[in-house]
């Protein structure tokens, strides 16, 4: 369903009124959650957390444990994408076993909170299992492997997984394939592209498979360079449906100020775009720092200024944070003095950017 047309800017009204604290208790639109506040047709997902970066610290799975969290995740929004749990090193805990347990949890938490779910990921240089990353496969073999994970993973969620990040982080900060890192581009060369995206295609013809990237939420050489091997896919009939920019943004490295128009000459290729793991991080002085008032509120204009941009661009239908809270953040851990780069903070209380978020979605509904 087309969403609604939105207007072209954040007013300073919707701004200063997003940064008002929420006024808890208290009836009316204040009490709207993001989901609600949404124009009809455009999604507002978040990851959810566990695995990856987590599993390095001692507690237990977010999702299945943290209660608090959990109940927000499923008010809150409606989209999900699981932050590790589809990735191949959870799927795959050996060459002849799948571990479903994990990811199922979510989709159908999903589907009991009638939300949407992004499949995150079926081809990456990162995150696979050492079995695979370090055996001893032919070509052949490795096809194969390749073929029946597609097959097993895509099919087993047919109908209930709504995008799927098929192809992701495939190309490098020089803007070329990473024909070295990703263990699939280097062995079976860069045709298995196209050749996962025809497998995901088959396995579930409804759901929506995207090429999934950072560093291009600009125009910019690597975007360019997306441009082109968009082009090419689609000439040659691969089924690609869609571009995700992960729009993991910082004040430090400035606002992209072209995402708009970025957005739209995918669009003008006939394909949808989102916006897939935004998030804000600024600089901190370690583990309870939270941001400064300065920092939160330019934080916020960040988000509201690149939702502002999806919601104008006609292709763009979603826009999901990666983590909506600091508490189980991956920022901290990947970026040492970085930090406090969700809409929530550790307590899972909302920052001046979660009313940024819903006073963008009201505006333009
Ligand atoms: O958030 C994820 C973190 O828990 C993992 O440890 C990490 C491993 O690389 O992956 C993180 O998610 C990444 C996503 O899958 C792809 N885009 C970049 C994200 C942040 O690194």
């Amino acid at each position: 369903m087309p969403k609604r047309r939105q207007a072209t800017s954040i007013t300073a009204t919707a701004l200063a009124l997003a940064l008002l604290p929420l006024a808890p208790g208290a009836a009316g639109e204040a009490d709207l959650t993001l989901r609600d506040s949404a124009p009809q047709g455009f999604h507002i997902g978040s990851s959810v957390a566990g695995g990856g970066h987590l599993d390095a610290e001692d507690h237990p799975d977010p999702f299945t444990h943290d209660k608090a969290y959990t109940a927000l995740l499923g008010q809150e929004f409606d989209s999900l994408t699981p932050e590790n749990r589809m990735k191949w090193s959870e799927l795959r805990p050996s060459e002849d076993t799948y571990d479903f347990s994990l990811a199922d949890r979510i989709v159908e938490f999903a589907a009991r909170k009638d939300q949407e779910v992004r499949g995150h990921a079926l081809l990456w240089h990162q995150q696979n299992p050492d079995w695979l990353e370090e055996g001893d496969y032919s070509e052949q073999e490795l096809r194969q492997i390749l073929h029946e994970h597609v097959t097993t993973v895509v099919g087993r969620y047919k109908g209930r997984i709504h995008q799927w990040d098929v192809g992701n982080e495939l190309i490098d900060d020089d803007s070329r394939l990473r024909t070295e890192e990703n263990i699939w581009l280097r062995e079976l060369g860069p045709e298995v592209i196209s050749d996962v995206f025809r497998w995901a295609h088959a396995a579930d013809p409804e759901a929506e498979l995207f090429l999934n990237d950072y560093s291009i939420e600009d125009v910019n050489d690597k975007s360019d360079a997306y441009l082109d091997l968009v082009r090419e896919l689609l000439a040659d009939g691969v089924p690609v449906h869609g571009l995700s920019v992960q729009a993991h943004l910082t004040p430090a490295a400035g606002y992209p100020e072209s995402m708009e128009e970025n957005l739209d000459r995918f669009g003008d290729l006939g394909l949808r775009t989102a916006l897939s793991e935004v998030d804000v991080r600024v600089e901190t002085s370690g583990e309870g720092d939270g941001g400064t008032e300065e920092q939160l509120s330019e934080q916020a204009d960040f988000y509201a200024r690149a939702l502002q941009a999806c919601l104008n661009a006609d292709s763009c239908t979603s826009f999901t944070v990666w983590g909506y809270t600091d508490r189980y953040s991956w920022i901290p851990s990947t970026f040492p003095g970085k930090g406090a780069g969700a809409i929530m903070d550790d307590d899972l209380k909302p920052k001046p950017a979660y009313g940024a978020l819903r006073e963008t979605l009201r505006s333009s509904g």
